[in-house]
This record gives C-alpha cells, structure tokens and sequence, in this order.
C-alpha cells in the first residue's frame, strides 16, 4: 500500500532534519521512482550511482526508493523541493504546474521522430528546460526516454477523435494533458499513476494513455486490452536533484554528479528500444488488440492546447528551436 499523505509528510519534515546533523557522504543518497526495480528508469539511476560511488571511492552512493514506495510523483517532488528526498526520477508532466517550460516538450505532436526528441533533448531546448527548475528548488540532471504515448482502453478500437467522444480517460495531473484530452473529444480525469489499475477495474475510468513499457508494467494491460497507436505525445522522463542537496556539494562533486547522470542516458536508451519492443510483443501474445490509427484527424483537433500552452515568447523560442533540429 502506498504511504499516506501526513505519514509521507512526517517523513519529508523529518529527513531534512537528520541530513542537517548528517553530512551529505555519511548517508546515501535518497532516490525516488515510481516504477519498480529493473524498469529502464530504475536500472539507469542505479547504473548513474554505480559511476558516482566508483568516482568518488564509495563518498556518494544511492539508496534507492523504486516503485512509488515514498509516494506518488507529485507528492515526492514536493518532498525533493524541501530536501527530504535527495533524487527523483519523475515524468516531465509532474513538472508541468512548477515551471512553465517544462511544458514545451509535451506539446501534441511536436516531435517528428524518437532521434528528433532526443536531439532536441540533448541540445539547447534540452538545457533550457533543465536549467529552468533551479529557481524552483530542482536541478535538471538528465532527460530519459518515455517514448510515444497512446490511448488505451475497456470498450474498444479508438480509430478516429469520434471513437473518444464518452471515454473517461486518466490523465496525468497536468493541464497540458487535461486540455489535450479534451480538445480531442474525450473525457479527461487527472489521477496518480498508482491509482489507475483499480479505477479502470471499477469503471471510475474507461482509460488511460502511456508508453509500452508503462502500459505493461502496471498490467493496465490486463484491464484495459484495447491499445490504439495515436501516438499523440513524446513526454520525457526526468532525473532531477533536490538543490538543497546540489548546494551542499562541492563544485568537484557537482561536476563528477552532473558526469554520471549525463553517462547514465545512452544506457537509459538501450535499455529503452530493447524494452519498448518487447513489452509491445509480450501484451500482443496475451491477447492486447493493437490498431493503428491515422493521426492527421487527431492533429487537427490540437490547435487550441498549442494556443493556449505555447503561448508565450520563452515557449514559443524553445518550440521554434526544436522544430529547427533536424531529425
Ligand atoms: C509513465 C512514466 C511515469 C508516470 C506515468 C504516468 O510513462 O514513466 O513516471 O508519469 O507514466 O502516467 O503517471
């Protein structure tokens, strides 16, 4: 069972207190990530602190807290703002009501392909974004992949926006991603990835919408057995630092920190291709029905979420600059 919300705030107020009389390298570092041990997420921040205690003799190390058991997303970044939480590994749209540019790489349909999110990731956009969460108390470390994120669920094929119209569809807590649902026609309902599998189980939603990997791994596939490829986002993943502990490191440290984690992201992507494929193969044997979908009627419906979402000249410079990398 997932931790209460006062039990996870008692610990939050409480860990700042130990780690004020603990240096930081008496302990390890504290990592948060909803998925569990072995999801490519997980496996690249143990390999990101594999390469941190190697370089610094066993100084900086990592405890790590997978599979939401310090709560979820939204909740635990708001423990590694005040410090309680060293690390956390979150989806981009957790970030999204923090800082306005983190938007940007959620935007519908923005990137052209998985090398044009990446290049555009590994670029200035990238860094701009990752640079924007200082002032909210996170340093942006890396960006990992998440993949394409489509529409499943328990009624049917989605094939056009028309299929849409009725479906209550989970959506992560971001008003990106509520205006997006809804701008195609269906009906979006915000809830904690923890909660998703028993609400589509009891019919508090009809849906949802993730990657492979994601879809097969909280065994909403098992629920929810109709997955439709309208492919409608890109949103990446995020490893960032709580800058109360950033500020506690040496400038060495900084640099060897920032080091690993920018190692740790071409492992993250082949442990990623190789899952995204498999995951995919492995829910079609157990009987998931998998359609493609033409994507241009979707597209047309997005305007009004760029409208509203891209609106401002710092996004619409970030937005300009991606679609400027090739790709
Ligand atoms: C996954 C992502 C998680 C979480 C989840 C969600 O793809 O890896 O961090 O954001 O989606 O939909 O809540």
């Amino acid at each position: 069972m997932r931790p209460s919300r006062r039990a996870l705030i008692t610990t939050a107020l409480a860990a700042p207190l130990a780690a004020c009389v603990q240096e930081i390298g008496e302990r390890p570092l504290r990592v948060s990530d909803t998925h569990p041990a072995g999801y490519p997420t997980v496996a690249a921040v143990a390999e990101m602190g594999r390469l941190l205690a190697e370089r610094t003799k066993g100084r900086l190390r990592f405890a790590m807290y997978p599979g939401g058991q310090l709560g979820e997303e939204i909740d635990t970044l708001e423990i590694t703002i005040f410090g309680g939480l060293d690390l956390n590994r979150v989806n981009l749209a957790a970030l999204n009501s923090i800082a306005a540019e983190t938007i940007v790489p959620s935007l519908p349909f923005l990137f052209r392909s998985k090398a044009h999110m990446r290049a555009a990731l590994d670029g200035p956009p990238g860094r701009a974004i990752l640079d924007s969460l200082e002032p909210h108390g996170l340093i942006g470390l890396a960006f990992y992949d998440s993949g394409e994120r489509s529409f499943y669920n328990t009624r049917g094929p989605i094939r056009t926006p028309a299929d849409l119209a009725g479906l209550k569809l989970r959506v992560q807590s971001s008003d990106l991603f509520v205006a997006l649902v809804q701008a195609m026609g269906g009906d979006p309902t915000p809830m904690s990835y923890g909660e998703v599998y028993q609400a589509l189980v009891t019919g508090v939603v009809d849906g949802a919408e993730n990657n492979w990997p994601s879809y097969e791994d909280s065994r909403h596939f098992e629920v929810a057995g109709f997955y439709s490829l309208t492919r409608h986002v890109m949103t990446p993943e995020i490893l960032v630092m709580s800058a109360r502990t950033w500020n506690r490191l040496s400038a060495e440290d900084q640099a060897v920190v920032r080091d690993c984690a920018r190692q740790s992201v071409p492992f993250m992507r082949e442990l990623w291709d190789a899952r995204e494929t498999a995951a995919r193969a492995r829910v079609a044997a157990k009987g998931v029905q998998i359609n493609e979908v033409e994507t241009a009627p979707f597209q047309a419906l997005v305007a009004p979420v760029w409208d509203r979402f891209a609106r401002t000249a710092r996004a619409r410079m970030l937005v300009d600059q991606i679609k400027a990398i090739p790709g």
